[in-house]
């Protein structure tokens, strides 16, 4: 049992239930309780993010690092790197999570050139492979981090210099290697820089012919390297690049599909991208599941007073409920899970906040569950959407669906039919009921 970075917490959170007042205690998440057909643990298949977790220093634009982690005070970067995944894993076994997702870069450090920066990388996996098997925590999804190293600054599969997006070609290859070879379930493809600044220097359909191009070498390598985890892309509009070509789940699943991609991939959906995108949280992932691609969720929040990527972690109940709801409909994730990739605030400087912070977000997931579950259960919602669409069952409206009739025939019905009566849609009425589920 791993005991050195948080010695104030012990081996394991446990459920105490909705009145326990202990902080470092789950009030929702059961972990082994049925909902519906599976457990708590096995609907929500919750995720660290290593990045912002281990890696975040609390340093942001405006100033330097606040948190003060002892895993990040060794001087040498791999004893350094080393400690921080000590510490990550006797955070995942306390939490009582199963998953976790990493960047490349996050459990490695760069080398002075490519190569070393490989052998970091495998060292490193080395490390993961034995903690892993310790603690029987796996990896959801492995990524390379294709957006820091300065090289990336005009793009990386993007980029104008075939050179370096060689380098990135070359990169993905060792992290789907790494996921590969740490049993992950899923690899992400997210394009922090996959983009442009100004369209003055830039040829945006070579620029997106280079992305597809990319994409479809990674599926190539996939195929023979004989990994067989699912591939996920994770739509963003902006941030770090001024517009970026994978803006939302929409432009996603076309891009996927104009370029021949769509049988390779699902979407990774992140809430604060979709605010970031002007939709909402759900709205993002009910566009992912009607397409059939809703392949995994980045479970964070934004502010709605800041156009940022906040990363913030989950706490609204309406938001856990609503994304609960397309999740069950949709039958879950498969091996897909919802991955916090969130991050403390600034100011809260303590390594048990990091508890606080995951403990919350689980919480609410779980009651955003058991709610969901629940007005399933009743069909409160079901019944009402079957009914405002009855008329496309029958008559007419059937007609129409199954191609029986063109705008001829439309046109003589309903010269013999008069006009529409308006109903109504009981928006309200539906607000009221759900604010009567979330208790
Ligand atoms: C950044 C993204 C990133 C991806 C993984 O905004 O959310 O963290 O999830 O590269
Ligand atoms: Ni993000
Ligand atoms: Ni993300």
């Amino acid at each position: 049992m791993l005991n050195n970075y948080f010695p104030q917490v012990p081996d394991r959170i446990t459920f105490e239930g909705k009145d326990s007042k202990n902080p470092l205690a789950f009030k929702y998440y059961d972990k082994n309780r049925r909902v519906g057909n599976k457990t708590m643990a096995e609907h929500l298949r919750f995720s660290v993010a290593y990045w912002h977790s281990f890696m975040g220093t609390g340093a942001d634009l405006f100033g330097a690092p606040s948190f003060k982690r002892t895993w990040h005070s060794f001087k040498s970067p791999l004893d350094r790197a080393k400690a921080t995944m000590e510490a990550a894993f006797e955070f995942f076994q306390k939490l009582g999570v199963e998953y976790y997702c990493f960047h490349d870069r996050d459990i490695a450090p760069e080398g002075e050139t490519f190569a070393e920066s490989c052998k970091n990388l495998e060292r490193l996996v080395d490390h993961a492979k034995t903690l892993q098997a310790e603690t029987g925590v796996k990896v959801l999804w492995g990524t390379a981090n294709l957006f820091s190293n300065p090289i990336y600054a005009q793009g990386a599969a993007t980029n104008p210099n075939a050179h370096v997006m060689a380098y990135a070609a070359a990169q993905v290859k060792h992290a789907i290697d790494a996921t590969h070879e740490l049993g992950g379930e899923n690899y992400v493809f997210w394009g922090g820089r996959e983009g442009y600044e100004t369209l003055l220097n830039t040829d945006m359909k070579q620029e997106q012919e280079q992305l597809a191009r990319f994409l479809h070498m990674a599926v190539e390598y996939k195929r023979t390297s004989g990994f067989t985890g699912q591939f996920l892309l994770e739509p963003k509009p902006a941030e770090p690049t001024k517009h970026q070509y994978d803006f939302d789940a929409s432009t996603a699943l076309y891009f996927l599909k104009q370029y021949d991609l769509i049988d390779h991939f699902k979407l990774n959906i992140e809430a604060n991208h979709a605010t970031l995108a002007g939709h909402s949280f759900e709205h993002e992932l009910a566009v992912a599941s009607a397409a059939g691609k809703l392949g995994s969720v980045d479970a964070n929040r934004g502010d709605t007073l800041l156009g940022w990527d906040t990363d913030q972690f989950p706490t609204d109940l309406y938001s856990t409920t609503m994304a609960m709801l397309i999740i069950l409909r949709q039958n879950g994730l498969g091996s897909g899970g919802l991955n916090f990739d969130a991050k403390l605030r600034r100011s809260s400087v303590d390594p048990l906040d990091l508890f606080y912070a995951h403990i919350g977000g689980m919480d609410a997931f779980a009651r955003g569950l058991l709610i969901a579950q629940k007005i399933l259960d009743d069909r409160v919602l079901a019944d009402f959407v079957a009914e405002r669409y009855a008329s496309y069952r029958s008559g007419i409206g059937r007609d129409i669906m199954s191609g029986a009739v063109g705008l001829n025939e439309i046109e003589q019905w309903l010269l013999q039919n008069g006009e529409p009566i308006p109903q109504s849609g009981r928006q309200e009425m539906l607000e009221n009921l759900l604010n009567s589920y979330i208790q």
